[in-house]
């Protein structure tokens, strides 16, 4: 993380803040502004009551994280597939363990960490970057998932271990057996991982293994202090610590992903058994429903469905969630009539959980921006005939009232027959003119 820090400062794309900022709210008012004007980076130097140095938003644009990647932004989903289905190259080992001296670390309280308060109503202080990485109980593979953390004491943290996540089935299994689950999380890992942390990757795949392999080279690792794991080396801070077993206390409210406060719930409880820190270690804050945090489950999403449905259908060009992941947009070349619609169905068959709506649109109409897929919704769909609606079907998981039950599939393409009608108007000139060129201060 450190060094594309470095490589996006050093091109001027990193803002500064070195104002003193309140860890309470203000942090996070200002992160919130400073994405939705300046969609960059964001390093806070001083935040009160910290030693540490807070960035936020470093993984917050489609840009950002194809270039973490080595791939081109605008062609995600065939370039996200291709690299998740990548042999890896030799047989170098992708994980070595290196023994850094003790003196490249130090120790710090739970609490010397910035304690980060995000939305008005949240319980407290939150933990949201942090990828915990533990190993199944009994298989030893790897995982890393984001689950955000309360803060209680130096020695407690609460985590929202949501159901069917690997870590929870993790947690589950080492129940059952009795055990602690020892897990460190990691603030700050090498920047690959951001990626397979949040990516659903097969439960038998170790994700640190797969982060060596997006990143094309091998991720050095340490031993922890306090707890039998090896962690990424370069990783800032690192949060020791065990989920109790047979033990839930209450979490929450937390203002979520989707805008809305998610209620006190019964949460896995975290021991904390150590903190240790890399010299002049950063802190990462993810702000909860910002582009850092719902970018990666939109790509993800993305590309499933692109994979899925290229499977089963043609002409499928690229695909894309605007403005939330509940929305998928898919961008095809029709080759028949009826053609949109199908591609409706599959992508539904595709992603229950996701494609609450679905909208297909032709060629000519660029899916990363809402306002061009508006407008072919509305000069090329008929609402009484081109919307469909499928009733009394669940798709996002938790929702105990079913506010998220149907769907809808916009078939926003041009009537196959008449598409020579429907060619788009253009300007010779409007994509390559150099138009800083033509304008001059006001002549006087
Ligand atoms: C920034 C961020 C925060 C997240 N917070 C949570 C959370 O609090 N609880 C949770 O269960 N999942 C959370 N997720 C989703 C999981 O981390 C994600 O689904 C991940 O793929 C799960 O890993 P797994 O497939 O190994 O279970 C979050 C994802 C991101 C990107
Ligand atoms: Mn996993």
């Amino acid at each position: 993380m450190r060094d594309f820090m470095a490589a996006l400062d050093a091109r001027g794309d990193l803002l500064h803040v070195y104002r003193e900022v309140d860890p309470k709210h203000e942090l996070a008012a200002v992160t919130q502004a400073a994405t939705a004007r300046f969609r960059k980076p964001v390093l806070f130097h001083k935040v009160k009551g910290t030693r540490f140095p807070v960035l936020t938003s470093i993984y917050g644009t489609r840009e950002r994280i194809a270039e973490v990647l080595r791939i081109e932004a605008r062609d995600f989903c065939r370039e996200w597939s291709k690299l998740a289905n990548a042999p890896r190259a030799g047989d170098a080992p992708l994980l070595p363990l290196t023994d850094p001296p003790a003196s490249d670390y130090f120790d710090c309280k739970l609490s010397e960490l910035p304690l980060l308060t995000y939305s008005e109503r949240d319980g407290g202080p939150y933990f949201t970057s942090a990828m915990f990485y533990a190993k199944e109980p009994e298989t030893g593979v790897g995982n890393l998932s984001f689950h955000r953390s309360m803060y209680i004491s130096d020695q407690e943290l609460r985590c929202r271990l949501a159901p069917r996540h690997h870590l929870t089935l993790y947690h589950e299994k080492a129940e059952r057996m009795g055990k602690y689950l020892e897990a460190a999380m990691l603030i700050g890992p090498p920047a690959t991982s951001f990626l397979t942390a949040a990516a659903p990757i097969p439960y038998d795949e170790d994700e640190l293994e797969v982060a060596a392999r997006l990143a094309g080279k091998p991720i050095p690792l340490r031993r922890c202090k306090h707890i039998d794991l090896m962690v990424p080396a370069s990783t800032e801070i690192v949060i020791e610590g065990r989920f109790l077993p047979n033990e839930r206390r209450p979490e929450g409210p937390f203002g979520e992903f989707m805008g809305y406060y998610m209620p006190i719930g019964n949460n896995a409880v975290f021991e904390v058994l150590g903190v240790t820190c890399r010299k002049d270690a950063v802190f990462h804050s993810i702000l909860c429903g910002s582009p850092e945090e719902v970018l990666t489950l939109e790509l993800s999403v993305s590309a499933k469905i692109f994979e899925r449905v290229s499977a089963v259908l043609p002409g499928v060009v690229d695909v894309t969630c605007q403005p939330f992941v509940l929305h998928s947009v898919v961008k095809i070349k029709q080759q028949y009539e009826g053609h949109a619609r199908q591609v409706l169905l599959a992508v539904m068959g595709a992603e229950p959980t996701w494609a609450k709506m679905v909208t297909v649109v032709d060629e000519d109409v660029d899916i990363y921006s809402m306002d061009d897929v508006m407008w072919a919704v509305l000069t090329r769909a008929r609402p009484d005939k081109d919307f469909i609606t499928i009733p009394e079907t669940p798709t996002f998981y938790r929702d105990p009232n079913k506010d998220h039950w149907g769907r809808m599939g916009i078939d926003a393409t041009a009537p196959f027959a008449r598409r020579d009608e429907f060619v788009r108007k253009r300007i010779p000139g409007a994509d390559t003119v150099d138009v800083a060129s033509y304008i001059e201060p006001a002549r006087r």
